[in-house]
Formats: structure tokens, C-alpha cells, sequence
């Protein structure tokens, strides 16, 4: 049976954190509590793994995960649970804990509505709110009246629906589960979480076999699960830990490429689908594809596709975004696959607010199969990042240099996230960033300016003459923070007039440029690069996440730059630097 996954760990410590925070706990334990949440939440390999093959060591090992939080771990994955989180549960309002998640709230300020208010629900929260009455408690007013009923507005807009980051574990472990029994022939995801939404509402499961094996039976021997709604004859309803809800259907094998294609979608997809299908005087179903009674079509759905006259679309593309005529006129893209990416251009180190040294960096990403990796740690206005000033990053420059020396086909290229100031101008002097490889330029604040500000904010830093890439350019956060406000339809015609390359920041909660930017970026020639932004060795395999964002951008090999080998990677980002037009 599968473990307890990395999701689900952090997730009871981050409850743990609120629930403590709510009883006005020693802060410096809360703190405890969420530092190892956010580091095991970004871990990509799983802590079971960790935990059987170094033990409870490894795990303390772990950056941020101290010998009492360990202990906590390993009774987790031992027994599937742990008493003192139980225990936590039973002391506050069932439903108040979900509170929390509301921007503008947070576990302290819920601690005072609830003691002045009586609040323990959404609902007591929105009437208190509406009615006037937060803004009468002290220490909170007007404005922040007004943040929570915008913070609720929003919550309610994406209570419902998952990261893929956090979905994507759950989907495999439960399709791992399901393959497991006999008499299954095949069993594979769909929904949005195969077409690879940043986002999904359910997780749906498919599976293939007679209609009389025990899948119910089966299903409920999964210790993932919390309850089971609903069971008909092909579709079961399951509800796993955290809340997330799967519907698993059985199919039988001579309609499971049918069935696949119907519950892939995405809906407008499947419509376009249909029509074509009735173009030709037949029907397409979740069942098959029918000539009358006869089914021409249906076991798989390439088969479908041909019969068709189309080849197999990747499902990234089945969004109804012109990909059937793409297809049909033999234009579909060659989708980039994560093989094809030979290094990242954005990590940190433990110079700055990274974990691990350089040599861990480097000796993980060869790990990963890639030829380099660039190091763009924080620039000095990133005080509680410990960015780096002018000395300390010439100090960097030389150990990497060092560190080069001593390395065989691999090469660590020199790099800074410089900040993006206010005013766009940069965060460390041009003479100083022409020294580097690979300069990535970001924004981390003045996330409000209006429009035109951020618009002229972002082209300058790109006319700067020395900004190889711009770093996760909306800086949106997914369900927590909005992205700026930006034209970026003039950010990318700067960039593709100055040669400068746009991010697609790979990182679970950023994903950002989004799908539908790259599909622009692509259009208008801009380059993009995908990294992961990691902050511990552990996270480079979140690169994953990229690749399907950027797949589901239409993005080929040959549009993303850290596809290049190594010499030709440096002799693009060189040339860069040349013949740029830094005048306004
Ligand atoms: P989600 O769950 O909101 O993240 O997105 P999906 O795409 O997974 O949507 P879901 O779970 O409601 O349905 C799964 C697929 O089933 C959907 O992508 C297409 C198919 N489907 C569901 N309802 C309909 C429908 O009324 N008409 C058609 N043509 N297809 C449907
Ligand atoms: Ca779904
Ligand atoms: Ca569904
Ligand atoms: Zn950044």
C-alpha cells in the first residue's frame, strides 16, 4: 500500500501551524511547523523514499526538519497518521480551520474573530463582514474589512480546485493502486489532470476490464482514501485525503480509447470532435465511434484519430485552441519533452536564500542528465533573501570558476536573479552584471503599480542592455497572489526587438509565463527559457510542471533555449549582449 506522499505531510504540518496559531502557541513552534511544511512541499523526491533508505537521519537531514519534526514524519509514514494532530483537531470548530486559507486572514486574525465574534464558519465569517462588524474590533478597520471580503470573493473563486503540483501525486498513486488488481487491462488518467491544467477540480481515472471484477472491494482498501460517496456499476466516486475527489469508471476494453478521448476533453474539444465525426455520416460517443449500429473505431484512440483522418493530438492541446485544424493540415506542433532540455537557468544556493552549495547544485543537476546549470542567486535590495552585493558576487564568480575547473562535462555558468527596481532600473550596475553568464531579471515588489508603470517598469529592464531572460514575469503566485498588471503583448515586442528571452518559471504555485503566453511568445518569435527556480537540489525534477505548461503552449525543442547544448546555449546568451539598441 502506497504511503502517506509529501502533500499530504506538509499539509498536516501546515494544519498543525494554524491550529497552534489559533491557541496562541509559542511562535517560534509555529514557525517550526511551517518552515518544514513549505521545504517538504517542494520536495520532489518522497520523504518514504528518503526515510527507508537513510532513516530518521536523512530525514533530519533535511533542510529545515529538526529531530522533533522527524519524529513526527516517520510516525506519519509508520502508521499513516499522527495522534497529536488528531488530538489539535478535536481542540477548535471543524470547520474554522478552512478559514485560513483566506487572504487577509491568516490563523492569528481568525483567532481574534473567533474569541470577539463567535466566528467558526464561511458563513458566520461573510455576515460578520458584510454586517460591518470586523471593522469595529480593534486592530482591524475599514481596509481590512474590506481585504477579507475581497480575500473571501477570491477563496471562493478557487475553493475547489488543486494545484496540479499537488494533484499529480495523488492521480498516480491512485492509477499505481488500481494497476495492482487482477483483472484490470488497463487503467489511465484523464480529465484535466491528463491535459495538464495548472489547476484541476477532480481527478479523473479510467479503467479497463469486465464488469464484474471487484473493483469496489478493491477501492476500498486504499488507505488514500476518506470516503466513497457514491458506487454505481462503472463509476465510483471517491473523496481522498486533503479533500481532493476522484472518479474512477470502469469501461469495458473495445471502448476504452473511446472513453479516453470523451473524458480527456476538454468539452469543446470533444463538441469539434463530434462534428467532424458527423461530417462523415457517423457518430462519435464515449462508447465509440459508430457507422449506424457498427462500431468502426473505439479500442484506442489513435485509431480514432485515423479513422478520422487526423493523427494523435497530444492532450496538452485538446483545449479547442485550433489544434483539429493544426492537425488536419498537418501543422501540429512537435512538442517539446522534458529529454530535450539539457540544464536550468534559474537556481539559488545557500549564498543567498537556497539551501544547498553550489557543488550540491551542480552535482544534482548532472544528476538530472543536463550539461550546465546557471546559479542566479538574489540581488542586495533582497535583504531577507541575503541577496548579494557587488563583492559578494565576484566572490561567487570566482568560486565558480574554481569549481568549473575541477568539473568534466558540466559547466556551472554564472548567473544572478537581479531585482527589477521600481523604476525599472536594475538592482546592481551593468558593468558588474556584463561579468556574468546569465543575468535574469525579476520583479519581487511594487507588485500594485498601475498598468502603464509595471508595463514601462519591465521593457526597461529589458532594454537594459545586459537582462538575458526575464524571471517568472507576472510574479502571480496560484491561488495566492494575483499576477501584475502588464501589457504583455508590449513586454514580449520589446523582448523579441532586444533579443531578450521570457521565463517559463516551472515552479508548482508560479507557472508563469502561463500556457497561453507561451502559445504568444511563440508566435511573435520570442524565446523562452523553463527553469525551476530551485531552492534545494531536490526541487530540479519540478521541471516537470514546465514542460507541461509549456507543451500545453504549443512550445517545440527549437523555441526554448536551454534546449541548446552547452557551447551553443553560451554562444546564444553572448550574443545577446551584442549590437543591443539600449537607447529609448
Ligand atoms: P476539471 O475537472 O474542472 O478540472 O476539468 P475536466 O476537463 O476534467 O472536467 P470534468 O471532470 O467535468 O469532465 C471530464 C471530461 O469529461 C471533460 O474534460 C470532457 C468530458 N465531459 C464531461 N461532461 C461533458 C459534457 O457534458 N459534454 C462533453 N462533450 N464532454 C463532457
Ligand atoms: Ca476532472
Ligand atoms: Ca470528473
Ligand atoms: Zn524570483
Amino acid at each position: 500500500m502506497p504511503d502517506p506522499n509529501n502533500q499530504e505531510i506538509a499539509q498536516i504540518l501546515t494544519e498543525i501551524a494554524s491550529i497552534l496559531e489559533i491557541q496562541a502557541e509559542n511562535p517560534f513552534r509555529i514557525r517550526a511547523y511551517r518552515k518544514a511544511s513549505l521545504v517538504i512541499a517542494n520536495l520532489a523526491k518522497p520523504l518514504s523514499i528518503v526515510y527507508q533508505e537513510e532513516g530518521e537521519k536523512g530525514l533530519e537531514n533535511l533542510p529545515g526538519i529538526g529531530k522533533n519534526i522527524a519524529q513526527k514524519i516517520v510516525e506519519i509514514l509508520e502508521t499513516g497518521g499522527l495522534a497529536q494532530y488528531q488530538q489539535l483537531q478535536q481542540e477548535i470548530p471543524p470547520q474554522l480551520l478552512h478559514l485560513v486559507d483566506i487572504r487577509g486572514l491568516g490563523a492569528i486574525r481568525l483567532r481574534t474573530l473567533h474569541e470577539k465574534l463567535g466566528i467558526n464558519n464561511l458563513d458566520d465569517l461573510k455576515k460578520a463582514a458584510n454586517g460591518g462588524k470586523i471593522r469595529q474590533l480593534p486592530g482591524f478597520g475599514e481596509k481590512s474589512e474590506e481585504n477579507i471580503i475581497k480575500g473571501v470573493t477570491d477563496y471562493e473563486k478557487h475553493v475547489g480546485r488543486y494545484l496540479l503540483v499537488r494533484a499529480l501525486p495523488y492521480a498516480q498513486e491512485l492509477v499505481d493502486y488500481i494497476r495492482q488488481m487482477s483483472g484490470v487491462a488497463m487503467v489511465e488518467m484523464a480529465g484535466s489532470v491528463r491535459r495538464r491544467r495548472e489547476t484541476v477540480a477532480d481527478l479523473d481515472i479510467l479503467v479497463a476490464g469486465k464488469p464484474d471484477i471487484p473493483l469496489y472491494n478493491h477501492l476500498k482498501g486504499y488507505n488514500k482514501i476518506k470516503e466513497i460517496p457514491a458506487h454505481g456499476e462503472t463509476k465510483i466516486t471517491l473523496v481522498m485525503e486533503m479533500g481532493i475527489q476522484s472518479d474512477v469508471r470502469l469501461l469495458a476494453p473495445e471502448s476504452f480509447g473511446a472513453g479516453m478521448l470523451y473524458f480527456t476533453g476538454s468539452k469543446q474539444h470533444n463538441i469539434a470532435l463530434r462534428r467532424r465525426a458527423l461530417e462523415r455520416g457517423w457518430k462519435l460517443s464515449e462508447y465509440g465511434l459508430f457507422s449506424g449500429e457498427k462500431r468502426i473505431a473505439g479500442v484506442t484512440e489513435e485509431e480514432i484519430f485515423r479513422i478520422l483522418d487526423l493523427p494523435f493530438i497530444p492532450p496538452e492541446l485538446r483545449e479547442d485552441q485550433g489544434e483539429i485544424e493544426a492537425a488536419e493540415s498537418g501543422r501540429l506542433p512537435r512538442l517539446i519533452r522534458q529529454e530535450d532540455l539539457k540544464g536550468d537557468l534559474h537556481d539559488h544556493t545557500n549564498h543567498s536564500d537556497g539551501y544547498h552549495s553550489l557543488e550540491q547544485m551542480a552535482e544534482a543537476a548532472k544528476n538530472m542528465g543536463y550539461q550546465y546549470l546557471a546559479i542566479t542567486d538574489h540581488s542586495k535590495s533582497q535583504t531577507q533573501a541575503r541577496g548579494l552585493d557587488e563583492n559578494r558576487l565576484l566572490q561567487q564568480i570566482e568560486q565558480i570558476d574554481q569549481l568549473n575547473a575541477n568539473l568534466k562535462d558540466f559547466r556551472v555558468l554564472k548567473g544572478m536573479e537581479v531585482d527589477i527596481l521600481k523604476d525599472g532600473s536594475l538592482d546592481l550596475p551593468v558593468e558588474v552584471l556584463q561579468k556574468l553568464d546569465c543575468v535574469v531579471g525579476s520583479i519581487h515588489s511594487y507588485f500594485n503599480q498601475p498598468k502603464e508603470e509595471t508595463t514601462a517598469r519591465m521593457i526597461k529592464a529589458i532594454r537594459s542592455g545586459v537582462v538575458n531572460i526575464i524571471g517568472h514575469p507576472t510574479a502571480r503566485l496560484l491561488q495566492e497572489r494575483e499576477p501584475v498588471e502588464l501589457d504583455m503583448l508590449e513586454v514580449m515586442k520589446a523582448a523579441k526587438k532586444q533579443g531578450v528571452v521570457m521565463e517559463l518559471n516551472a515552479h508548482g504555485n508560479r507557472l508563469d509565463l502561463h500556457d497561453a503566453h507561451c502559445h504568444l511568445a511563440k508566435e511573435l518569435g520570442v524565446k523562452i527559457s523553463i527553469s525551476t527556480d530551485s531552492h534545494n537540489c531536490l526541487q530540479l525534477p519540478v521541471i516537470q510542471y514546465g514542460i507541461s505548461t509549456a507543451r500545453r503552449g504549443w512550445l517545440e525543442a527549437g523555441d526554448v533555449i536551454n534546449t541548446l547544448p552547452g557551447d551553443e546555449l553560451l554562444k546564444f546568451l553572448r550574443g545577446q549582449r551584442k549590437d543591443r539598441d539600449t537607447q529609448f
